[in-house]
């Protein structure tokens, strides 16, 4: 049974008492000091789950009773296990304690299972299942990362004061979790979010923010634009300059900055423990100034170019005709092969104006094969469509007037269309930071449409999902980049997870205000956008 039309008869958000003992006891308020039993709401979770239905019986109490067992030995779900409990500590000021092994029942207190169950089939790569009732808590998955996104449904059903690290109870707050059945599995394998440290530089820490942000909303890729006309930011070891030079500025003239290559994988380490897998792109054969501006030798003519600071597009372009520039392709991509375990490598292949089509077609062709030899998945800006590409290569549309044709050719598709995903486009006129050459992006705008309904004529089996892109002209901290992102990163990423009948504009905006307590607590820097019904 789906939980649709009970859900909006309830009115989501709302707290409402689901237990009737509960409810009894508190409307009594006879004893001053004793403690009224916890009421449990109805979860605003984003994304929304697939199924999702409430059971009558009464609630789950977490209390100092309550036990946790796993039934695993696995120690990716013994990691996201840890990780409820330290939520839960926070949330109540009780630590769960470890279930004796074996244990059949616990007659006086819940009990929270955690357990892996590869008979699961239908519960696919990613997919969970939670059942609670008034005694017990199930979450189940066939796989870790199943568990961990369950983990991340259960953590936004506890209150948003779990997210405090250092919360002190003078005595032990139970909570409640109302009866209900979750099951839960995502529409699309691509949930992607790209972040440019090229025209500004972010530290490492600024990316893990952005990481955690997108791991509350199961979100699994990360895609990095690592090198532009601005700035080069990955060591490559065989390329010295290109860091000591290319990687000194940014857009505006203040100073850049770049990876070394152990921290970019500890990048890559923290997103994987969130299943979060990082697509490296250097852009090419355009948006490379940094680059030739680093090593005269890439040039035609051998000369080095100036550094550029400003944000012009399209002028910059390697030297496509000298074998050089393969040989220098072909060092990068082994460096940042060996760095990256994902699958994926992203060439770019944007915006270049001073190539011909054949040149340009045959660039592309080129470092295609440098990527399979490498055992690599190319991915490309839509551009690189008309080339001849190999069916495991992904375009990634991104410009509203891509034609049509070209995109619905493509075996597999990523969908940045830049009038809905962009999220450095402003959300009105009056936005401070951002751009708009793509249109004003309110947040409605990035909701209300289907990734696989969107280009005419593209398979709905060839879109592999979405992904927001953050250009960086003008965002130049972490805290930009957090206000450009939420609450419009919450609508793609449930496009991205959500089964399309899930959608719902007007539950949308409640569910998501639902979640500024949770926001604020984590101090993000969020934009109170007057289309959400914000708590
Ligand atoms: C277009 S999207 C670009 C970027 C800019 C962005 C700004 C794409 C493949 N190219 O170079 O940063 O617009 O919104």
């Amino acid at each position: 049974m789906r939980m649709g039309d009970r859900w909006s008869l309830l009115g989501i958000g709302a707290a409402i008492l689901l237990a009737g003992s509960a409810a009894g006891a508190r409307t009594q308020g006879a004893q001053p000091r004793a403690a009224a039993p916890p009421v449990a709401s109805i979860p605003a979770l984003v994304p929304q789950p697939a199924q999702m239905e409430l059971a009558s019986g009464d609630s789950f109490i977490i209390s100092a009773a309550t036990t946790l067992q796993v039934t695993s030995t696995n120690a990716e779900v013994a990691r996201s296990a840890r990780e409820l409990t330290e939520w839960i500590r926070r949330a109540t000021g009780l630590q769960v304690a470890a279930a004796a092994p074996g244990a059949a029942s616990v007659p006086s207190g819940s009990r929270i299972e955690i357990a892996l169950d590869a008979a699961r089939q239908a519960l696919g790569d990613e997919g969970y299942e939670i059942v609670i009732d008034a005694t017990r808590l199930a979450l189940t998955a066939r796989t870790p990362a199943g568990i961990f996104y369950g983990v991340q449904t259960l953590r936004q059903m506890l209150p948003y004061w779990s997210e405090y690290e250092a919360l002190l109870f003078q005595e032990p707050r139970p909570i409640a979790l109302p009866a209900l059945r979750i099951v839960d599995t995502p529409r699309f394998v691509w949930r992607g979010s790209m972040l440019d440290v090229a025209r500004h530089f972010f530290a490492p820490a600024d990316v893990k923010r952005l990481i955690d942000i997108l791991a509350l909303h199961k979100m699994n890729r990360l895609h990095l634009h690592l090198a532009d006309d601005q700035g080069w930011r990955i060591e490559i070891r065989k390329w010295p300059a290109l860091t000591a030079k290319g990687g000194r500025g940014e857009v505006g003239g203040t100073p850049g900055g770049f990876y070394t290559q152990a921290e970019y994988k500890d990048i890559v380490a923290y997103a994987a423990a969130r299943y979060i897998i990082v697509v490296p792109e250097i852009d090419m054969p355009g948006h490379t100034n940094a680059a030739l501006s680093s090593y005269a030798s890439l040039n035609c003519n051998r000369q080095a170019t100036q550094p550029f600071t400003g944000t012009d597009v399209g002028f910059s372009s390697f030297c496509v005709d000298k074998e050089m520039t393969y040989v220098f392709i072909g060092d990068i991509v082994r460096e940042i092969a060996a760095l990256t375990p994902g699958p994926y490598f992203h060439m770019g292949g944007d915006e270049v104006k001073t190539l011909t089509p054949d040149q340009y077609r045959k660039f592309v062709e080129r470092v295609q094969t440098i990527l399979q030899k490498r055992g690599k998945e190319m991915i490309g800006w839509d551009e690189i469509a008309p080339a001849t590409l190999l069916p495991t290569t992904i375009v990634q549309h991104w410009r509203p007037d891509a034609p049509p044709a070209s995109l619905a050719a493509a075996r597999r598709l990523i969908l940045s269309p830049a009038n809905r995903t962009y999220l450095d486009m402003k959300y009105d006129a009056d936005t401070m930071l951002g751009l708009q050459w793509a249109g004003l992006v309110p947040l409605k705008t990035a909701y209300d449409w289907d990734p696989a309904a969107l280009v005419p004529g593209v398979r709905p089996e060839s879109v592999l999902g979405v992904e927001a892109p953050l250009w960086s002209e003008t965002l130049a901290t972490i805290r930009d980049v957090e206000f450009m992102a939420l609450p419009r990163l919450s609508a793609i990423a449930e496009l991205g997870w959500s089964p399309r009948e899930r959608h719902d504009w007007e539950q949308f905006r409640i569910r998501l205000g639902a979640q500024a307590p949770r926001w604020t607590a984590l101090g993000i820097n969020f934009y109170r956008d007057p289309q959400v019904a914000w708590k």
